[in-house]
């Protein structure tokens, strides 16, 4: 563990260190069923089996930074599905802090964030089960590359000092953690309003033309909106629709 990191987390956090997991989710789901608390941290150095989403994987070298926050909200699950912006949006100010200025962060819907344009975090939101019938924990699983990039993503990515940042996996934890505890903070005061705000200011391509990739389809459209869901509104050739999971693909430049 990391004393510098230990001391500079925000009081919410309770931090749990390894140097080898096979995924944080998943030892995080693990301490959430035993009854961890709310704030539990699980960071680790490397991972043998970190996760994408829909079971692909996350390439987990050390020297770049994995961990997976424990929340439990009192609001229904679909609600608590809103908390994986909270991540984005604390992801993308840590970037905007580590990085020298004029560097381009930005965020691509649903969760990833992008360093000019190319992918350098990827979020990862599980439920666990409530011990004897609590309510559920959510884990927020939260990848970012520091220092190297994966060989061959399916999206282009980047790691963090490519553009000129020297900061170390610990610093960008914690500055990580204070982003998730304050647009946390936010969400449980107001709700989703103000994340949805915030994250749209900061989104790539609103209102270009993109193409989202379902898990039996690939839509063409224009990227109109977030709705008030948290879920991505395509005006595409057959008419609006609105999409709650999938992988986007800009069509230009921009
Ligand atoms: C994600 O999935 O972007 C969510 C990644 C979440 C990883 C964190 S690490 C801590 C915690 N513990 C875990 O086990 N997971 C979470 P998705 O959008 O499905 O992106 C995965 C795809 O991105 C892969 O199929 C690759 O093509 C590509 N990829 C793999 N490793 C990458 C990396 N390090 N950086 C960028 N792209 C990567």
């Amino acid at each position: 563990m990391s004393g510098a990191a230990a001391t500079s987390l925000p009081r919410f956090f309770r931090l749990v260190a390894f140097d080898t997991v096979d995924s944080t989710n998943d030892l995080a789901r693990s301490l959430a069923t035993e009854g961890a608390p709310e704030g539990t941290l699980v960071w680790a150095r490397t991972q043998t089996a970190g996760r994408g989403r829909r079971g692909r994987g996350w390439h987990s070298p050390p020297g770049n930074l994995f961990l997976s926050i424990l929340l439990r909200p009192e609001v229904p699950p679909g609600d608590a599905a809103q908390l994986s912006f909270a991540a984005a949006l604390a992801v993308h100010d840590a970037a905007a802090e580590v990085l020298p200025g004029g560097v381009r962060v930005d965020l691509k819907w649903p969760n990833d964030v992008l360093v000019e344009g190319r992918k350098v975090s990827g979020i990862l939101l599980e439920t666990a089960d409530g011990e004897g019938g609590a309510s559920p924990a959510l884990v927020v699983g939260i990848g970012v590359n520091v220092a190297a990039p994966p060989p061959d993503p399916a999206y282009p990515a980047t790691c963090l000092a490519d553009h000129g940042a020297t900061a170390d996996p610990a610093t960008v934890l914690a500055a990580v953690a204070r982003g998730v505890e304050r647009w946390y903070g936010r969400w449980r005061v107001a709700g989703f309003g103000p994340l949805r705000a915030a994250w749209l200011a900061r989104a790539r391509g609103v209102g270009g033309p993109v193409t989202v990739r379902l898990p039996d389809a690939s839509l063409d459209g224009v990227f109109v909106d977030l709705d008030a869901s948290g879920a991505l509104v395509l005006d595409a050739a057959g008419g609006r629709r609105t999409i709650g999971a999938g992988d986007v693909f800009f069509r230009t430049g921009g």
